[in-house]
Order: C-alpha cells, then structure tokens, then sequence
C-alpha cells in the first residue's frame, strides 16, 4: 500500500532529474576497464559488492562524504532510514523523505541499496509493539511491509527480511523472545518472508544475525540453531536466499577467532544453497591509548583474518561495513579520550588505513 501523501520512489524520476551525465562514470563496464583503484572497482572485478552503511542526513550535508561514498560503493544500506520506527513513528503517518534520498543517490550514483531492516525487534514503531501485544494482527506487520517493500523494487535486489531472531538462553530453539515471536510465535518468520517474496518477487530475502564469529559457547550455540532454523525453512520451501553476518568483530574477542569454525559455518550455510552476505563489518577496539599505527594494524588483521576465511566459500559475494569512516560509527572510541574508534575502512579525513587495504586485498583473493 502506497503512501497516498508522498509520490512513489521511482528511478526514471530521479535519473530525469540529475540528466544523463553524472551517471557516464558510474557504467560499470566502463569502469571495470579503467579500474580506479577503488573498493568498488576491486568488488566489481571480483564479481562481488562492496557497500556501506550509509546516513541521509550526512549525505545531504558532508560533500566530502557523499564524494567517498559516490566512489567506493557500489551499494549502501541506509543505516537508520528503513526501519520501521523511523518510516512510521505514529501509526498510519509514513515519511519517506530520508529513504527516498538514499534511494534516489544511490539510482544517480548507479547503485544498489540493500534494505535494512525489516522486522527487527529494536527498531519496531513503538505503537505497533503495542498494537501487536494487545491483538496479535498480522495485518498490522503486512501493511507496513507492502508500504515499503515495492516502493524501492528498482534499486533493492536483497532484503533483510528479519534481523537478529536469534538470542541464547530463553528457548530451546534459540529464537529471540522479539514482540513478532510473542505476537505469532516462531511462524512470524516464515510469515514475513512470504510475504516479502509476494512484494518483491525478484528480491533476494536475507535474515541477518550478529554474535556468530567467535568460538565462544554461546555463539557456537546460536551458530548450530540458526543452521536448524535456516535448515527448517528450506526443507518447508520458505523463501529465504541468503543469510546476513553481520560481523561486528572485536579486537577484545580475537584470541577466540577460530578460522575453521567460521569456516565451517560457512561450508554448512552455503550447503543449504543460501548466499552470504557479509553485512556490517566493522572492528571494535580494545585498547585506545595505543599508538595510531598500532591500532590500525590491528583492526586489519582481524578483517583479514576474516575476509581470508570468507572469501574462500563463493557463497560470499558481498561485503558491507557499518559505515565508511570513523567520522561516523556507531562504536565509540575505547576509553572516550582516544578520538573515535578506528574500526572502518577511512579515517575521520577520509583517508584509507590498512583496513581499507585488508578489504581490497580480500577482493584481489577473487581475482577483484
Ligand atoms: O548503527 C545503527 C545505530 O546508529 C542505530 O542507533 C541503531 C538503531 O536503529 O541501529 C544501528 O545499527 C544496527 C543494525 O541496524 C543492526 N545490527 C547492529 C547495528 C549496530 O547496533
């Protein structure tokens, strides 16, 4: 269901608008022959994506920003906009504008966005938890799925359908005690990727899960029950195509990195016939007071160590991070006083660091 108070979001509007020009440097055949060096020329050469987590508002007011992102990806997931908290803070009142501009940047600027997300428990309208604790209406979850769902079919191929439905210790299959799973119990799942697919018939449909690098019993844990979860929905032939790491690494956590087990995660996801994405990458840091090279060094073993495993199982073909550059990112620096956390690809001037290089080199492992 349209917003009937907003023109619908389309592609041929916004590329009549900024004219055929700008987009010239953005075919990306053109592109694939000059290779320019950037994260998305080695992507596209590798066959894969790189993308980021990507803010309306820092688009519209830092040129030097909106510049970086024009050139390193070839897709971005609007970090806030989608969510449904944001789109419908009062019931019935959709707002737009902020995704729209995303959609309409990334169409001018020959990109994908990935639409994040859906059906997730933190950033649910506050008046639809309460619809939904007081009568358990699916209608309430479809309208809003069908309002926003085919406004962005022609620039959104993949969509994380429900984010984070895993969380340890409350049940024995592991499902998150979210409003949706009180609402509908652990059908809602399949509900809402039913229903993504009837909206987005071509769209790839993800869930997207966090806390399943590291080889600590409560993630080996939610690892083996997201497999069962995942492996329930294929055997019942839901629609589901693919499976979102989120990969929020941290330095904190690194002695427990285990290759092999991330790697046979992997192996067993990929042998469901689900792709991966690796959907918000970005490295938390421990130390703070370290010197900046140090830090840096750091952050970029632990993304390659990472991206060596994925990039070995072609059933990883894209990776996002939470963000381009440690301007902006949710993580704040460790110990507050060091500057802000160094766990994206450019610094805060927009420099490329040796994460940036981690990322390019795992795309060259692809022949990228
Ligand atoms: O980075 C996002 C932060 O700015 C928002 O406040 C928050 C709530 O919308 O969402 C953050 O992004 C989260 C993502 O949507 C899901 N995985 C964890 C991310 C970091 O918290």
């Amino acid at each position: 269901m349209a917003d009937a108070r907003t023109p619908g979001w389309s592609r041929r509007a916004v590329l009549a608008g900024v004219g055929a020009a700008p987009l010239m440097g953005f075919a990306p055949g053109r592109e694939a022959v000059k290779g320019d060096g950037s994260l998305k020329d080695h992507a596209g050469r590798a066959g894969m994506q790189y993308g980021a987590a990507v803010r309306a508002s820092l688009l519209a007011e830092q040129p030097d920003y909106r510049a970086a992102v024009t050139r390193e990806c070839n897709i971005v997931t609007p970090e806030l906009e989608l969510k449904w908290a944001w789109l419908e803070p009062q019931r019935g009142q959709l707002s737009f504008t902020s995704a729209d501009a995303i959609a309409s940047f990334a169409a001018a600027t020959g990109k994908a966005m990935h639409g994040a997300a859906l059906l997730w428990h933190l950033s649910i309208a506050p008046w639809a938890a309460e619809a939904l604790a007081d009568q358990p209406d699916w209608m309430i979850v479809r309208r809003f799925l069908a309002s926003v769902i085919p406004r962005y079919g022609e620039v959104t191929h993949t969509w994380d359908v429900i984010n984070e439905p895993m969380d340890m210790g409350h049940r024995m299959d592991g499902l998150r005690p979210s409003p949706y799973l009180a609402a509908f119990g652990p059908d809602y799942i399949r509900r809402a990727l039913e229903d993504a697919r009837l909206y987005a018939p071509r769209a790839k449909l993800f869930i997207n899960e966090f806390g399943l690098d590291y080889d600590f019993p409560v993630e080996r844990d939610k690892r083996y029950l997201l497999l069962k979860l995942l492996e329930g929905l294929k055997t019942s032939g839901a629609p589901i195509d693919g499976l979102g790491m989120q990969a929020h690494l941290e330095l904190a956590k690194q002695a427990h990195f285990d290759p092999k087990v991330l790697a046979q995660f992997f192996d067993d996801v990929g042998s469901l016939g689900l792709e991966i994405r690796i959907s918000e990458l970005d490295v938390k840091e421990a130390n703070g007071t370290l010197a900046t090279a140090e830090r840096d060094a750091r952050v970029a073993d632990a993304v390659r160590r990472y991206l060596d495993v994925a990039m070995a199982n072609r059933a990883v073909g894209s990776i996002t991070t939470w963000g381009l550059s440690d301007r902006c990112s949710w993580l704040d620096s460790p110990g507050g006083k060091a500057g802000p956390n160094r766990g994206l690809p450019l610094d805060a001037a927009l420099r490329p660091k040796p994460m940036y290089h981690a990322i390019s080199e795992a795309y060259a492992l692809r022949g990228g």
